[in-house]
């Protein structure tokens, strides 16, 4: 395998400089945050019979957030296709044949443009995708000055550009990137058969570089990409067990693409297509394992019957994508899902992230 992914792995900290300042209730809650689950524990979550780890995860959910509202968010493809990465799920991918256009960095103006389409449309978080394996420093300033834009407009701004080296995430950090999404997306064990041109441990060092420059993390993966009970264990153990929770944790369904290999496996395997009740076990089991965190139902809604986005609502997500497209696939679409809110009780979340709202919690030095 041809890994060259940036920098060594630097020691983490584990939530010292919190645990001394913990005279405060909300700060000792946030430093009591398990972070040193067992895969036998989670393994357990993941067998409990299904009524009880949803009533398990209800529970959790309400103690940590408004059990009905849900933060709404918008995706936007700054750069789409042409990727050199192999990513088996993936339509940008330059080894996938889904007939996706590569195109340049949009234009800034452009993507101020769509972020404030985003805001009148109520979304809370404006999320922008670029298919890089990594961003150059050439694309930094553009960069810059999209995350500044977009947060000028009041948005959060969420950032996805493949890995980063440790003095790009401190430009994005002192741009005011609010989140920078990363995912995981599987466990240790499988990711390496869904991607050859980089590691795993890549992923881990930029998340680690991402959390030393002080930004927001995000960082989930994928359900239903061939992977056995036993790999959606190992992801959700790897998530939960970082030195600190990722503030957002997005779950996707995988999306079958034609043209890429994961894709192309579930045309030829259907059965292979991973069970309704399965995928809700695990957004349960991640809102039980981070209880503060975000849990996003992402990718995968649009074909998602209302019954089990609702199972999921009740497992603990809180937070989706809004609009009729995500990166390149398309999304529920903002019709179905005002209907689906109407239909559940449930509406847009105001105000600040639990996980946020407890860092800012907590007294200057
Ligand atoms: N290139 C960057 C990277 O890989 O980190 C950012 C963009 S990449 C498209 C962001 C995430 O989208 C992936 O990590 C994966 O979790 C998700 N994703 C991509 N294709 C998907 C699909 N077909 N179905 C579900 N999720 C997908
Ligand atoms: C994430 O976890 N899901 C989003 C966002 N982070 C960037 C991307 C989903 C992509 C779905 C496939 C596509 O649109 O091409
Ligand atoms: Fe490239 Fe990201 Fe797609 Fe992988 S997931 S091929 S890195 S755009």
């Amino acid at each position: 395998m041809d890994v060259r992914c940036f920098g060594g792995k630097q020691p983490t900290d584990r939530l010292t400089i919190l645990a001394i300042k913990s005279d405060k209730n909300e700060i000792t809650k946030m430093t009591q945050m398990r972070t040193d689950w067992t895969r036998a524990e989670i393994a357990a979550l993941f067998d409990l019979p299904f009524t009880e780890l949803l009533f398990q995860a209800a529970s959790v959910h309400r103690e940590y957030h408004p059990p009905t509202q849900v933060q709404l968010c918008t995706l936007l493809s700054i750069k789409t296709g042409g990727c050199p990465e192999d990513c088996g799920y993936c339509s940008q991918s330059v080894h996938a044949d889904s007939g996706v256009e590569a195109t340049k960095l949009m234009d800034v103006q452009a993507v101020l443009q769509r972020a404030a389409q985003a805001k009148d449309a109520g979304s809370q978080r404006f999320c922008m995708g670029a298919a890089w394996r990594n961003p150059k420093d050439r694309d930094m300033p553009a960069i810059v000055e999209i995350v500044k834009g977009v947060r000028d407009m009041g948005l959060e701004t969420c950032m996805t550009l493949g890995m980063l080296e440790p003095h790009q995430a401190a430009q994005l950090a002192e741009a005011g990137l609010d989140y920078y999404n990363h995912n995981i997306d599987s466990s240790p064990e499988y990711y390496e058969r869904v991607i050859s041109t980089r590691d795993f441990q890549c992923r881990l060092d930029t998340l680690d570089h991402v959390r030393k420059a002080g930004i927001n993390v995000c960082s989930g993966g994928i359900v239903g990409m061939g992977e056995t009970r036993e790999d959606r264990v190992g992801f959700v153990h790897t998530l939960a067990t970082l030195p600190q929770h990722p503030e957002s944790v997005p779950v996707n369904a995988l999306v079958p693409v034609k043209g890429t290999v994961l894709g192309n496996m579930l045309a030829d395997t259907p059965l292979a297509k991973i069970d309704d009740i399965e995928f809700v076990r695990t957004v349960a089991v991640a809102r039980i394992t981070m209880p503060r965190s975000m849990v996003r139902l992402s990718a995968g809604r649009e074909s998602m019957s209302e019954a089990t986005q609702a199972l999921c609502f009740l497992a603990g997500a809180n937070s989706i994508f809004t609009g009729d497209k995500l990166l390149t696939a398309p999304n529920a679409g903002d019709d179905s899902d005002g209907a689906l809110f109407a239909k559940l009780g449930l509406t847009a979340l105001k105000g600040e992230e639990p996980a946020r709202a407890c860092k800012s919690a907590v007294p200057a030095e």
